[in-house]
């Protein structure tokens, strides 16, 4: 069994952060749109080959809400080794006010006001009030956390699932909301611990995550929802989808697996999309298998960055950084603070990881 060097992982944790990167950036303009169908798939597919092609300067394609608050968490991280609920609400907060045209969420907003009004006395209160008590079930959680599973590297599932909850509950307190967060969280770090140069084999990796989800949601019922395992089910889709023998339709993917805001309907489709991603994809002319994921992902319209940069977070994570093309990296608004960040997010794991052996390859 080969070992993921320290070297392959720093590869890895760049790779997570900047494919991140590029989802949002390149997805936003996208965002709210419907699904490509025929010449906008040629018109998505010429915007890719633009960006990746000999580079021309332009305008940086700029990034949104995602990256920002993604970016606050991996500097807590490295600040504190830690998810500090007090120090999280600060920093989001800080982020916000500072720079708040980058499209944050219509709800999200209000926690941010009451958590500078109440000087954060409880840095979780305002989550729990939003949508009268219920919190939200949004994807913002789901969308930032891949730096809480790179950082947690060399730690188990479990210890994983906390943090992300934890890192979650400032603005999302709906269990769907934090389910997804834990979802994608999951994903990315079973991602991270795998060899790229094994050919993945998908239905391993959705059983894991079906098999993990079912735990969480073991506690769902009496919770007044309509499904009592709703993200085991959404990931069940997403296998069927992947062992059907012909592609399903864009419909029946977007049907079932969704493409809009709410983190039930999104997490399980941008793993869908890396999964899918594996093998080359109907009216995706690319051999490289992160810039499918990502195409193919904001093809799917709706909340196009977000997904995209799930999405790519992940794809990123198992592969690494050599796998985005350095032309489309030079496009993207930010990304040498993001490479900087995810290295330096990179030696503060290690620090708070002393004593700990190397993952062994999966
Ligand atoms: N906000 C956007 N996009 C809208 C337009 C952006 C435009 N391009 C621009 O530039 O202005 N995108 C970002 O929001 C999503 C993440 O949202 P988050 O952080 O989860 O926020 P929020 O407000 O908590 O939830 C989002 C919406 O979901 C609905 N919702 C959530 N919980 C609900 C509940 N319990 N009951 C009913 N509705 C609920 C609400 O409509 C919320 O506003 C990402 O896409 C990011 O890119
Ligand atoms: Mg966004
Ligand atoms: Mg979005």
């Amino acid at each position: 069994m080969r070992l993921i060097t320290s070297a392959m992982f720093a590869s890895k944790f760049r790779g997570s952060m900047l494919g991140a990167l590029a989802g949002d950036c390149c997805g936003a303009p996208y965002e709210g749109h419907d699904v490509c169908v025929g010449g906008e798939r040629i018109i998505l597919k010429k915007y890719f080959d633009k960006l990746e092609g000999p580079y021309f300067k332009a305008p940086k394609k700029a990034y949104t809400d995602d990256t920002a608050m993604s970016m606050c968490l991996a500097k807590v991280l490295i600040r504190h080794g830690r998810i500090d609920d007090k120090e999280l609400a600060v920093e989001f907060v800080k982020e916000y006010f500072t720079d708040p045209r980058r499209g944050y969420g219509g709800a999200v907003i209000q926690v941010f006001n009451k958590l500078r009004k109440s000087k954060f006395a409880d840095p979780l209160q305002p989550a729990r009030e939003q949508f009268n008590g219920s919190g939200s079930f949004g994807n913002g959680g789901a969308m930032r956390v891949a730096p809480v599973a790179l950082f947690g590297h060399k730690k188990t599932s479990d210890e994983i699932i906390e943090m992300a909850k934890q890192s979650a509950l400032i603005t999302h307190y709906h269990k769907q909301g934090i389910d997804g967060t834990v979802l994608q969280a999951l994903a990315v770090h079973a991602a991270l611990l795998m060899d790229p140069e094994q050919q993945l084999n998908t239905k391993d990796f959705i059983s894991n995550l079906i098999e993990k989800m079912k735990a969480i949601e073991v506690d769902e019922e009496g919770l007044g929802l309509d499904d009592a395992q709703p993200f085991t089910k959404q990931l069940e889709a997403v296998a069927r989808f992947l062992s059907m023998n012909t592609e399903p339709s864009d419909d029946d993917v977007l049907n079932v697996l969704g493409n809009d805001v709410s983190a039930l309907y999104s997490v399980p489709t941008s793993i869908y999309c890396f999964l899918k991603a594996q093998k080359t994809i109907k009216g995706i002319d690319s051999d490289n298998p992160f810039r499918r994921a990502v195409e193919y992902a904001i093809s799917l319209g709706g909340d196009a960055d977000t997904i995209a940069s799930m999405a790519g977070a992940i794809s990123g994570a198992f592969y690494g950084e050599n796998v985005i093309s350095t032309n489309l990296v030079k496009h993207l608004e930010f990304h040498e603070e993001v490479t900087l960040l995810a290295n330096e997010l990179h030696e503060a794991s290690l620090k708070t990881n002393v004593g700990r052996k190397s993952a062994p390859v999966e």
